[in-house]
């Protein structure tokens, strides 16, 4: 017997990776653990016949002789596979897309950090030209659409949303999909988003906001997840952390970012948790960490994080080229050209007087006006910057004063210049080394 299971707490992505892969090993039978997410429970209580899937219970561990886990590398995530664990006669196979290293040792093992496990078994359908039904077709979709924000997370990638393209070829369903992703909000939901909304705490690193928040839980709350990346759209924070307190003996964080450079998978597996750089969740033993604690322990974990980011220092050009304010312009256009440069900084020594730019020498009326001083056009009052600020400072100031060219000063030398191509240079990733 050969059988396809996933994590506790399943979510779409789990779910649909047990389906795709019932249709890529025939003859497999998908395992879904017990404990489901509420709206993959909502799904499967209708649509469960149309799957080959069983419970753990109903599955006869002895007679297993292969195993396929999706959606995770951990045993202590499966549910009621420990049997299996010690069997030498198995044969495991492993999908995954999550970045940390797992404890199943498999004899095959796809992993790879696209935005969700199902587009790993996509690409091999495809790979065989298979076609897919629309009911199928559909629930892979929600899988993909769910792990990746439908395509909006940073951790998509272009596999993701061709996958997307080849589902809904296949004739994905997004009307059946949109409601099984976006499920209405309850009182309960609505009384937890009033909660955190009352007050949180907001820090700030790098030039990002985060929130946090305690809040006490007098019941079990479904689909708190989704109230976290609802809550941290409402207040507009970059990552948000909530803790939520469950009772005397435990939390549980949920993370969500939406900035590549807060890892939220990699704070909360520091607690025992996991997840990926945009979201995460990790459930903590309030004997290891009582719920203060584990906050500013979150804090700690946000502001030592190595990914802080680049600074203008490390975007910006140097040396820069200065003239004397006396150079005639013909001499600075030649100069421009040879470097290949659009603007250039005037003054003498250390001292900054103006900035001549490309546009500058359309004030140029007449042939004579070349041999004038380069002091007669240059625009002299400049704006500098401290090469410690972050690169999206530097960029709202070209934005505010509409300028293209940041002369950088520090301990009143100019020691390099930004211009638009290198924050843009920076934005799309192209960090230069
Ligand atoms: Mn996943």
């Amino acid at each position: 017997m050969h059988i396809i299971t996933t994590h506790k707490n399943t979510d779409f992505d789990g779910l649909a990776s047990v389906i795709a892969g019932t249709l890529l090993y025939p003859g497999a039978v998908g395992v879904i653990p017990k404990a489901v997410n509420k709206n993959v429970a909502k799904f499967l209580s209708t649509h469960k016949t149309a799957f080959n899937i069983v419970l753990p219970n109903e599955i006869d561990h002895a007679a297993v002789t292969r195993l396929i886990v999706v959606d995770t590398d951990q045993w202590r995530r499966l549910d009621r596979m420990d049997k299996l664990k010690t069997r030498e006669d198995l044969e495991i196979y492993v999908w995954d897309h999550h970045h940390h290293d797992g404890d199943i040792t498999a004899a095959w093992i796809c992993k790879e950090p696209v935005g969700a496990t199902v587009t790993l078994l996509v690409r091999e359908m495809k790979k065989r030209g298979m076609t897919l039904s629309p009911l199928d077709s559909t629930v892979l979709l929600i899988g993909l659409y769910e792990d990746t924000g439908h395509l909006s997370y940073p951790g998509t990638r272009a596999e993701d949303a061709a996958a997307a393209a080849y589902l809904l070829e296949n004739g994905a369903d997004l009307n059946v999909a949109g409601f099984f992703l976006d499920p209405p909000y309850e009182e309960t939901q609505k009384d937890i988003l009033f909660d955190m909304m009352k007050y949180t705490e907001k820090v700030t690193h790098n030039n990002y906001t985060i929130g946090i928040n305690i809040i006490k839980l007098d019941r079990k709350v479904p689909m708190l997840s989704a109230i976290v990346s609802m809550y941290r759209t409402i207040i507009n924070a970059d990552a948000i952390f909530a803790i939520f307190i469950n009772d005397e003996t435990s939390s549980t964080v949920i993370g969500r970012s939406g900035v590549d450079r807060i890892d939220v998978g990699a704070i909360l597996r520091k607690f025992g948790g996991g997840g990926h750089a945009a979201a995460g969740s990790a459930t903590v033993k309030t004997q290891d960490y009582l719920p203060g604690k584990l906050k500013i322990e979150i804090i700690d974990l946000i502001k030592q994080s190595k990914t802080g980011g680049a600074v203008v220092a490390d975007l910006m050009s140097y040396p820069v080229t200065m003239v004397s304010p006396e150079t005639p312009m013909h001499k600075v256009r030649t100069l421009m050209q040879e470097q290949k440069i659009r603007g250039i900084l005037v003054g003498e020594e250390d001292r900054l007087e103006g900035l001549l730019v490309l546009w500058d020498f359309k004030k140029l009326k007449q042939e004579k006006q070349w041999n004038s001083p380069v002091k007669a056009f240059m625009i002299r009052d400049v704006e500098t910057v401290s090469p410690g600020i972050q690169p999206s400072e530097a960029a709202e100031i070209m934005v505010k004063k509409n300028i293209g060219h940041l002369p950088v000063e520090h301990d009143g030398k100019i020691i390099g210049i930004l211009t638009r191509t290198d924050i843009l240079t920076y934005f799309y990733g192209m960090l230069p080394d």
